[in-house]
């Protein structure tokens, strides 16, 4: 349980700062009544390791299997919405509008939440694209103007006839160069960054607080669990996002 001195504390971080960096995962949109990417997957899925479907290898052995894990993917989050995390982090940036989110996540919920400029480090769920760019990196393509056979699994591309896939970044992939730069030009000059919701185990995303701290700049961590990013963090705060970032925009008002 965080103490009301700690989100004092962090406050005081917050408002000493010009720069302001946030790196979001999984567990900032846990209680939209999504699962993070390490929850226990449930039903059919359950048997999977989210990981090893989460690649183009896995992809090009079963379209299908990958295509329609993302598809209960899509379908869990289809009706989800921001969370008080999520607006407490828009209230943050309209205060701090140099404040940049940078997130792992593949939902949009940072952006319907009310945050703006967000950069997404491992692509969105809702985007899907030609397994080739056979028209150029990326290809996208519009789904819902396509019809094909659920049945057997991803759509055609309308261009090479080639699988569609999710625009998503899988393991073993590069980041998008444009995330990674924007990304990398905020790192450059952000003094203090909010850790908020990864298990800090993915790279390179994990080692961006650290690109912080070899500047001399602080972190701060919110997460109910300890990660290796904890032990780096100048201030730790432990609990939901959801209740603990809420409270951090009303400490601002205090004294
Ligand atoms: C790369 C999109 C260069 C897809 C994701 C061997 C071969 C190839 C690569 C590697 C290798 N060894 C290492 C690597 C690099 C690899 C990597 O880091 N692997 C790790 C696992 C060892 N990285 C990559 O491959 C990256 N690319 O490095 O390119 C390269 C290229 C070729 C070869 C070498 C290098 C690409 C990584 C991107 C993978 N795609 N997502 C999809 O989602 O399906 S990553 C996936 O994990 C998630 O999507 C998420 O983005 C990421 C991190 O997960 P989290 O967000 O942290 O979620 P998690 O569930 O883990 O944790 C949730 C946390 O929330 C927990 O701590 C929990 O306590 C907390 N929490 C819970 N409730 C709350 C809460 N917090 C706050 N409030 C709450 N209420």
């Amino acid at each position: 349980m965080t103490t009301p001195n700690l989100i004092q504390k962090a406050a005081a971080l917050i408002r000493d700062s010009q720069n302001i960096t946030v790196l979001t995962g999984a567990g900032v949109s846990r209680e939209s009544g999504i699962p993070t990417f390490r929850d226990a997957l449930d039903g059919l899925w359950a048997r999977f390791n989210p990981q090893e479907l989460a690649t183009a290898s896995a992809f090009m052995a079963n379209p299908k299997l990958v295509w329609d894990f993302y598809e209960y993917r899509r379908d869990i989050m289809r009706d989800k919405s921001p969370n008080a995390g999520h607006f407490a982090l828009a209230e943050l940036q309209r205060r701090y509008p140099s404040l940049v989110v940078i997130t792992q996540n593949i939902d949009e919920l940072h952006e319907q939440g009310g945050s703006t400029g967000v950069i997404h480090l491992h692509g969105r769920i809702a985007g899907n694209k030609c397994f080739y760019n056979c028209q150029g990196d990326p290809t996208m393509v519009d789904v819902s103007l396509l019809s094909w056979d659920k049945e057997n699994g991803p759509p055609a591309c309308p261009h090479c006839g080639r699988w569609v896939r999710p625009d998503v970044v899988w393991f073993g992939e590069m980041l998008p160069p444009a995330a990674l730069n924007a990304a990398a030009e905020a790192l450059q000059v952000s003094e203090l960054m909010l850790v908020i919701g990864t298990s800090g185990l993915v790279m390179p995303a994990a080692d961006m607080p650290m690109v912080i701290k070899r500047r001399g700049g602080k972190a701060i961590e919110i997460n109910p669990d300890d990660t290796p990013i904890s032990d780096i963090a100048d201030i730790k705060l432990s609990g939901p996002s959801g209740e603990i970032l809420p409270r951090i925009v009303e400490a601002l008002d205090e004294a």
